[in-house]
């Protein structure tokens, strides 16, 4: 296990993802593949479940913490906003194979620019499910064409076939790291804000 020193641990930077989406459309499944590599074979319907990812040398930089919810109506009725709120990156799932749920992940998106305003904060869209193609309800190119209009990322995954799984969360950070840094870098040359 790597150690960090005291400075280190002050620097730390906290990175917060979360996922959201309709019930069904394998948050879980994702989370579980980028975490332990494994699919999850059987269904097991999320209240929220929360994870910390350990240190690595290679990733000395942040904290990760990785808040998977559930669908259901009625935790979103209650629970919704603060999850928005306390996170920073989202990833927010439909299942290719199922219209209403990338209908309604167009209403999330909309409420997490409205509650983040000016703050950073990173989207990333994920089609998961690609693996289902006889059963294909929403265009690759209708969730890109919603991803380019809102200015978010954009990318197709299988939980099932380990395709794009883990990357949709690395793309999802990477993006957040450079909002972060562009930021930085403005601040240090211009002393109006
Ligand atoms: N074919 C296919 N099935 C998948 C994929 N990802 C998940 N599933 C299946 O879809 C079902 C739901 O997956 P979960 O990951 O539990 O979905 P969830 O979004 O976490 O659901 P809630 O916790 O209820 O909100 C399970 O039966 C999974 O095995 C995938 O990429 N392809
Ligand atoms: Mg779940």
């Amino acid at each position: 296990m790597y150690e960090k020193s005291s400075e280190e641990e002050d620097s730390l930077l906290d990175i917060n993802i979360v996922t959201l989406g309709e019930t069904s459309v394998g948050k879980s499944s994702l989370t579980c593949r980028f975490l332990y590599g494994k699919f999850l074979e059987n269904y097991d319907e999320t209240i929220e479940d929360r994870y910390e990812m350990n240190q690595t040398k290679e990733n000395p930089k942040y904290h990760l913490y990785i808040y998977d919810t559930g669908g259901s109506e009625d935790l979103k009725k209650s629970y919704l906003e603060t999850w928005i709120k306390n996170n920073n990156c989202f990833l927010l799932v439909y299942s290719i194979d199922d219209a209403n749920s990338f209908k309604e992940l167009k209403a999330n998106c909309e409420l997490i620019f409205q509650i983040k305003k000016n703050k950073i904060f990173s989207i990333i869209l994920v089609g998961n499910k690609c693996d289902l193609k006889s059963e294909r309800k929403v265009t690759e190119e209708e969730g890109k064409k919603f991803a380019k209009s809102k200015g978010i990322l954009f990318s197709e995954a299988s939980a099932l076939e380990d395709f794009n799984a883990k990357d949709v969360f690395f793309m999802v950070i990477k993006d957040y790291l450079k909002k972060l840094e562009n930021k930085k870098n403005k601040n240090e040359w211009c002393s109006c804000c």
